[in-house]
């Protein structure tokens, strides 16, 4: 190729699957990418190891580029997959469905998007339009209980903000943006330089730790909630709480004060292993430095069998701290965009209208009836019991990996059994799409157009930088064809995503051809009004526009009327993980170490990635991260094979001897095909949020072959 034939474009990534992504500037010769690099002017990036990637996964020799169909039963080991056309694979698809539709009713469909977060919008309208509210993804075990939690406890939303010019402390309980949001820990760092103070919160010492953190609090995983109550008693014990704002908004304080009683700094130490120095210095810097901002984990606190009331603990010491909504503090914002951050909004999807008509064929609403009611997505992690009991008969599925769910097989067994399953995918995963009916081809992040990212009030399009590889298509279009094909082609605009989009950007007053015009730097849609603080002063939190929060008392709910209304404990109780030394010491004298799973690494998604060359020789099998006084005890070397074995079961991996761990506890990452951790995750779940329990319960390392029964 000429240089002249040489162009420039821009899109941004999907290598981790999360939103906001980072910007990327793509050269381009002919209808190939020949380079990658930042992209100026973008609020996402500079790009990590796995964006600089992308090509190796764009033109991956593995990819799955056809529709392809089994051709041996289900349950053959092997599939005997087959490349069918697109025209055949949508026509099974109708057929199917309404066979099921016909047979036992809309509702035993289930739509399933996995940890991917661009098909959702269209998959969850495909769902309701179709007649099903069984429309889950992998907010099921990710994000939803700390949003829940906050539901709950503030009446909004929130996750946590990033500290500004204002803030005195910033509370990271718990965050390794190192490893999953890399570009942020350079603000991160900036802040620090700028005089505010961090207390970071995590077992281990991550690379967030070590470069932020002024206190570090190590604790047993699972002990989140010992440890925030913890706080909460010497707040009150040494009057470090804002006692006008704890007086004025929030309800059963004295409640929560008398309970946090129980733990006071030697109880705390039993149980969380946190001594009582950091705890109190903690809480001191707390109080010094306001005003004071929070940032959590989407997931790592919520992890365990009670993880949602853990969460709600650290949310009602950061209420404590009377920061909430001011400069500096945990603020939000006052003129959200009617969008979601990942591109659809409530209208696209058919929330709004459809949705409450079908929430009584919810297969989730008698488990977990806390989660049916802040949850328009229903909770999966149940999947096997459904489809045992012939609640769900067939799945539309799009990035689904069997294996991020505990006891994974049971997974693979239900999908295996329903009448029809079909995937869409990058790569033919067999862990998942062994079980399976029809494989569909996703085209890639670079391909494909929709859908929007959102940034605060700035909206940048991604148009698709080269034509998809193969026969791949889009989610979108995969989803909306799949519509068509059912017979809802009004519903679905005949297939076309410009319509699609323009649909959802009707809502903020735009449309694609405006998106296009303003180019790569994005369009800004202006607020309405000012930045607003301490909005429950102002009504502006509450639909009836009186002072206060959007919960049934008005005020931040420390004892919760709705968790007492479904028979749960108004306040957030601690108890302890269902396996561990402290609950089971019968098991804990045969499992002595707490297994932690799926600390995120900086080169790979999930299960994502592991087929990259310059991913995969950073870390070429899993392994688990030990400390060396638990290494000695077993006589494991360095890089030896290593046994890990719980109570439900076992994996082999490969010894990495650290101090980076505390004694006693093991970390291990998720997502490898040949060293499931998941196999040996029990199947707990909390009974609030229906989360399992990623990060507690108990196992034992030994060399390889020597635990032989
Ligand atoms: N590179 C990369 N980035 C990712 C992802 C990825 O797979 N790879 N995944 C994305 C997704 S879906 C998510 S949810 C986020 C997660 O984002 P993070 O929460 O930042 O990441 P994690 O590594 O899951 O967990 C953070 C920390 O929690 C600690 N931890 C473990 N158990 C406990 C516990 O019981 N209590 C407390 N307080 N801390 C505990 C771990 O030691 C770990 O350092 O990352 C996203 N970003
Ligand atoms: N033990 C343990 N298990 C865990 C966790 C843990 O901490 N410990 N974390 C949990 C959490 S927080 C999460 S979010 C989940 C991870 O959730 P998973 O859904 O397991 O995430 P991935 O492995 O990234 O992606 C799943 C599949 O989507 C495909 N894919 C990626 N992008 C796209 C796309 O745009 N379109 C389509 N059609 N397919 C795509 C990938 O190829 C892959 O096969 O794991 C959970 N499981
Ligand atoms: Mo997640």
């Amino acid at each position: 190729m000429s240089m002249a034939a040489q162009r420039v474009a821009y899109s941004y990534c999907d290598m981790c699957n999360q939103v906001p992504k980072c910007g990327m500037k793509l050269h381009v010769e002919g209808d190939r990418i020949v380079r990658v690099e930042d992209r100026e002017n973008y609020p996402a990036g500079p790009l990590c190891i796995k964006g600089l990637a992308i090509l190796e996964e764009q033109y991956h020799p593995d990819r799955l580029l056809y529709p392809l169909k089994r051709t041996t039963s289900k349950g053959d080991p092997n599939p005997g997959w087959s490349r069918i056309s697109w025209d055949e694979a949508y026509r099974t698809i109708a057929a199917k469905l309404n066979e099921v539709k016909t047979k036992y009713g809309p509702e035993k469909v289930g739509f399933f998007v996995g940890d991917p977060k661009e098909p959702r919008p269209a998959v969850q309208r495909l769902a309701y339009t179709f007649g099903s509210p069984n429309y889950g993804t992998e907010s099921s075990l990710c994000s939803r209980a700390t949003t829940m939690a906050s539901q709950l406890t503030f009446g909004l939303v929130t996750g946590g903000g990033r500290p500004t010019k204002e803030t005195g402390t910033c509370l990271i309980w718990t965050r390794n943006l190192a490893h999953t949001a890399p570009f942020e820990i350079e603000r991160l760092r900036l802040a620090k330089k700028q005089g505010v103070k961090f207390v970071v919160v995590d077992p281990r010492i991550t690379g967030t730790v070590q470069q932020v953190a002024d206190l570090h609090l190590r604790l047993r995983p699972g002990t989140d909630g010992a440890l925030a109550l913890g706080m909460i008693h010497v707040m009150v014990k040494e009057g470090l709480f804002d006692s006008d704002f704890a007086a004025r908004w929030t309800s059963g304080f004295p409640e929560l004060a008398k309970y946090a009683e129980e733990f006071p700094p030697e109880e705390v130490e039993r149980i969380t292993g946190v001594p009582k120095e950091p705890v109190e210095e903690a809480v001191r810097l707390l109080a010094m430095h306001r005003p004071v901002t929070w940032i959590g984990s989407p997931s790592a606190t919520v992890h365990s069998s009670n993880g949602l009331q853990n969460h709600r603990a650290i949310l009602c010491l950061m209420a404590l701290t009377g920061d909430f909504d001011v400069p500096g503090g945990l603020t939000i914002p006052t003129h959200p965009l009617p969008i979601h951050m990942f591109g659809g909004n409530a209208e696209f999807t058919r929330e709004r209208d459809l949705l409450p008509e079908l929430q009584d064929k919810r297969i989730d609403k008698e488990r977990f009836p806390v989660w049916a009611r802040f949850n328009s997505e229903i909770q999966m992690n149940l999947l096997p019991e459904y489809v045992q009991e012939g609640q769900l008969k067939a799945m539309v599925m799009f990035g689904a990996n069997a294996m991020m769910w505990p006891q994974s097989s049971r997974y693979q067994e239900a999908i295996g059994r329903l009448e029809f399953a079909v995937a869409a995918d990058y790569f033919l995963r067999p862990w998942t799409h062994d079980f399976v009916d029809l494989v569909l081809p996703a085209a890639m992040a670079l391909e494909r157009m929709n859908p929007i990212a959102v940034f605060g009030r700035k909206i940048y399009l991604r148009e698709p930088v080269i034509s998809p590889l193969g026969e791949a298509k889009p989610d979108w279009v995969i989803a909306l064809e799949i519509g068509c094909h059912l017979g809802y082609g009004t519903e679905f605009w005949n297939g076309d995503e410009t319509q699609a989009l323009n649909s959802i950007l009707r809502s903020v007053g735009l449309t694609v051809e405006d998106l296009r015009t303003g180019g790569a730097d994005g369009v800004t849609v202006s607020a309405s009004g000012p930045e607003l603080f301490r909005k429950y002063e102002k009504g502006l939190l509450r639909a009836d526009g009186k002072p206060g929060f959007d919960t049934p008392s008005g005020k931040v709910e420390l004892a919760s009327r709705i968790l007492t209304e479904y028979g749960f404990d108004p306040l957030p109780r601690y108890r302890e993980p269902v396996e561990s030394p402290l609950s089971t010491p019968e098991i804990a004298r045969e499992f002595p170490l707490i297994l932690n799973s799926g600390s995120r690494v900086l080169m790979f998604t999930h299960s994502k990635l592991r087929e990259l060359p310059s991913l995969r020789k950073l870390m070429p099998c899993a392994v688990v991260n030990i400390h060396p006084r638990d290494a000695e005890a077993q006589a494991i070397r360095q890089n030896e094979e290593v046994d890990l074995e719980s109570p439900h079961g076992r994996i082999r991996v490969k010894a990495n001897i650290t101090e980076q761990v505390l004694p006693g506890v093991v970390d291990v990452s998720h997502g490898w095909a040949d060293a499931n951790v998941n196999e040996i995750v029990a199947r707990y779940f909390d009974p609030i949020s229906g989360f399992p329990a990623f990060k507690e319960g108990l196992c034992r390392v030994t060399r390889a072959g020597r635990q032989s029964s």
